[in-house]
């Protein structure tokens, strides 16, 4: 598509401005189908600059997770080299299940700017106003064991500490085993689900939602988004293009055998180490001090009797006024 190509040279080109010459001997098209291509490109929201005598310059993109924006300067090896990405969707995490089960490669993405049907765990919903936040699903084909998937969520949680960081600078924390917060205010999930035989994984899909720039009123309570903690508006493309960076850094890792040093990081994110907490397992309520987690991702809980748990999966909550 020509206006796919006119984007790509004026973003090669962000400072300067591209001639109606250049453009149409290298994409060998006439002065006035250019002209055409960049009223179309203005209509899908991105601010283009036109000089009489100076040609055209990019001067913002839209507010938009295009597949063609979120690829442009990836960088990545795996992870987003097929990108796709709707406006509307019942939930990313289903949309990529099928894509797994039907053959797609490793690293796929799917992004959506609204879900119908959004899932948290358990049966719970995750909900995100359209066109505010980010919500994607990562495909996964990883060599592992089923019993060792909650090793993937905790490196994805990382994933996610660290892309906010670099992009805003604040550094949340983690409540386990796959909560985003900052201070006792829920700013993202994951939700990670398999396909799996009995001793071998066919595929994993890893969804994440993440407030970006959601105001209060739009979300459920005890939540918060990244730009009224910051006061400023995140760019969501730049904000998912990092976030993909940090999944493959952290998931080769993981492949890499490094998920003690994993762990680690996991530990220093931790907003659960150290709390006084009550986990639910199996039905049964237990109440103690959160000691930090073991090399395989379980939850350590000391109880008042001194008694210690393994919480291996499930649900936690924090009496966040009683750290201990
Ligand atoms: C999670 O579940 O936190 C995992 C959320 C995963 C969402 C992503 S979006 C892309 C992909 N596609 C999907 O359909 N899902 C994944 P859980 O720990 O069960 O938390 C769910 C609870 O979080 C809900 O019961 C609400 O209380 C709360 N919640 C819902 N929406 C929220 C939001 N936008 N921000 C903060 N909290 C929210």
């Amino acid at each position: 598509m020509k206006e796919c190509l006119i984007l790509d040279l004026l973003r090669h080109n962000k400072v300067t401005y591209v001639s109606g010459e250049e453009i149409s001997k290298k994409l060998k098209v006439s002065r006035s189908a250019i002209w055409k291509e960049i009223q179309s490109l203005r209509r899908l929201g991105y601010e283009i600059e036109a000089q009489p005598h100076r040609g055209y310059r990019l001067a913002g993109i839209p507010d938009k997770l295009f597949a063609d924006e979120l690829s442009a300067d990836l960088g990545t090896r795996f992870i987003g080299k097929e990108i796709v990405s709707y406006d509307e969707l019942d939930s990313t995490n289903d949309t990529a299940f099928s894509l797994g089960e039907n053959g797609s490669k490793e690293g796929t993405i799917v992004f959506t700017e609204f879900q119908k049907k959004g899932r948290g765990r358990l049966g719970r919903s995750w909900e995100s106003p359209k066109g505010k936040n980010l919500i994607l699903s990562v495909l996964l084909r990883p060599r592992m064991l089923p019993q060792d998937i909650s090793k993937l969520t905790l490196a994805c949680a990382v994933s996610v500490i660290k892309a906010v960081k670099k992009m805003t600078g604040k550094t949340l924390g983690i409540k386990w085993p796959n909560d985003i917060y900052y201070e006792n205010k829920k700013v993202g999930g994951i939700l990670t689900e398999m396909s799996a035989e009995s001793d071998r994984i066919n595929f994993i899909v890893v969804g994440i939602g993440i407030n970006l720039n959601s105001e209060q009123s739009q979300l459920p309570p005890g939540s918060i988004s990244l730009k009224e903690i910051t006061g400023s508006f995140v760019n969501r493309v730049l904000f998912g293009q990092e976030l993909l960076r940090e999944l493959e850094t952290d998931y080769l890792r993981l492949k890499n055998n490094q998920f003690e040093e994993l762990v680690k990081d996991w530990e220093t994110y931790s907003v659960t180490s150290g709390h006084r907490v009550i986990a639910t397992l199996f039905g049964r309520k237990i109440e103690g001090q959160a000691i930090g987690i073991d090399k395989e991702g379980a939850l350590w809980i000391r109880q008042d009797n001194g008694f210690q748990e393994r919480i291996v999966a499930g649900d936690v909550e924090h009496l966040w006024s009683k750290k201990v």
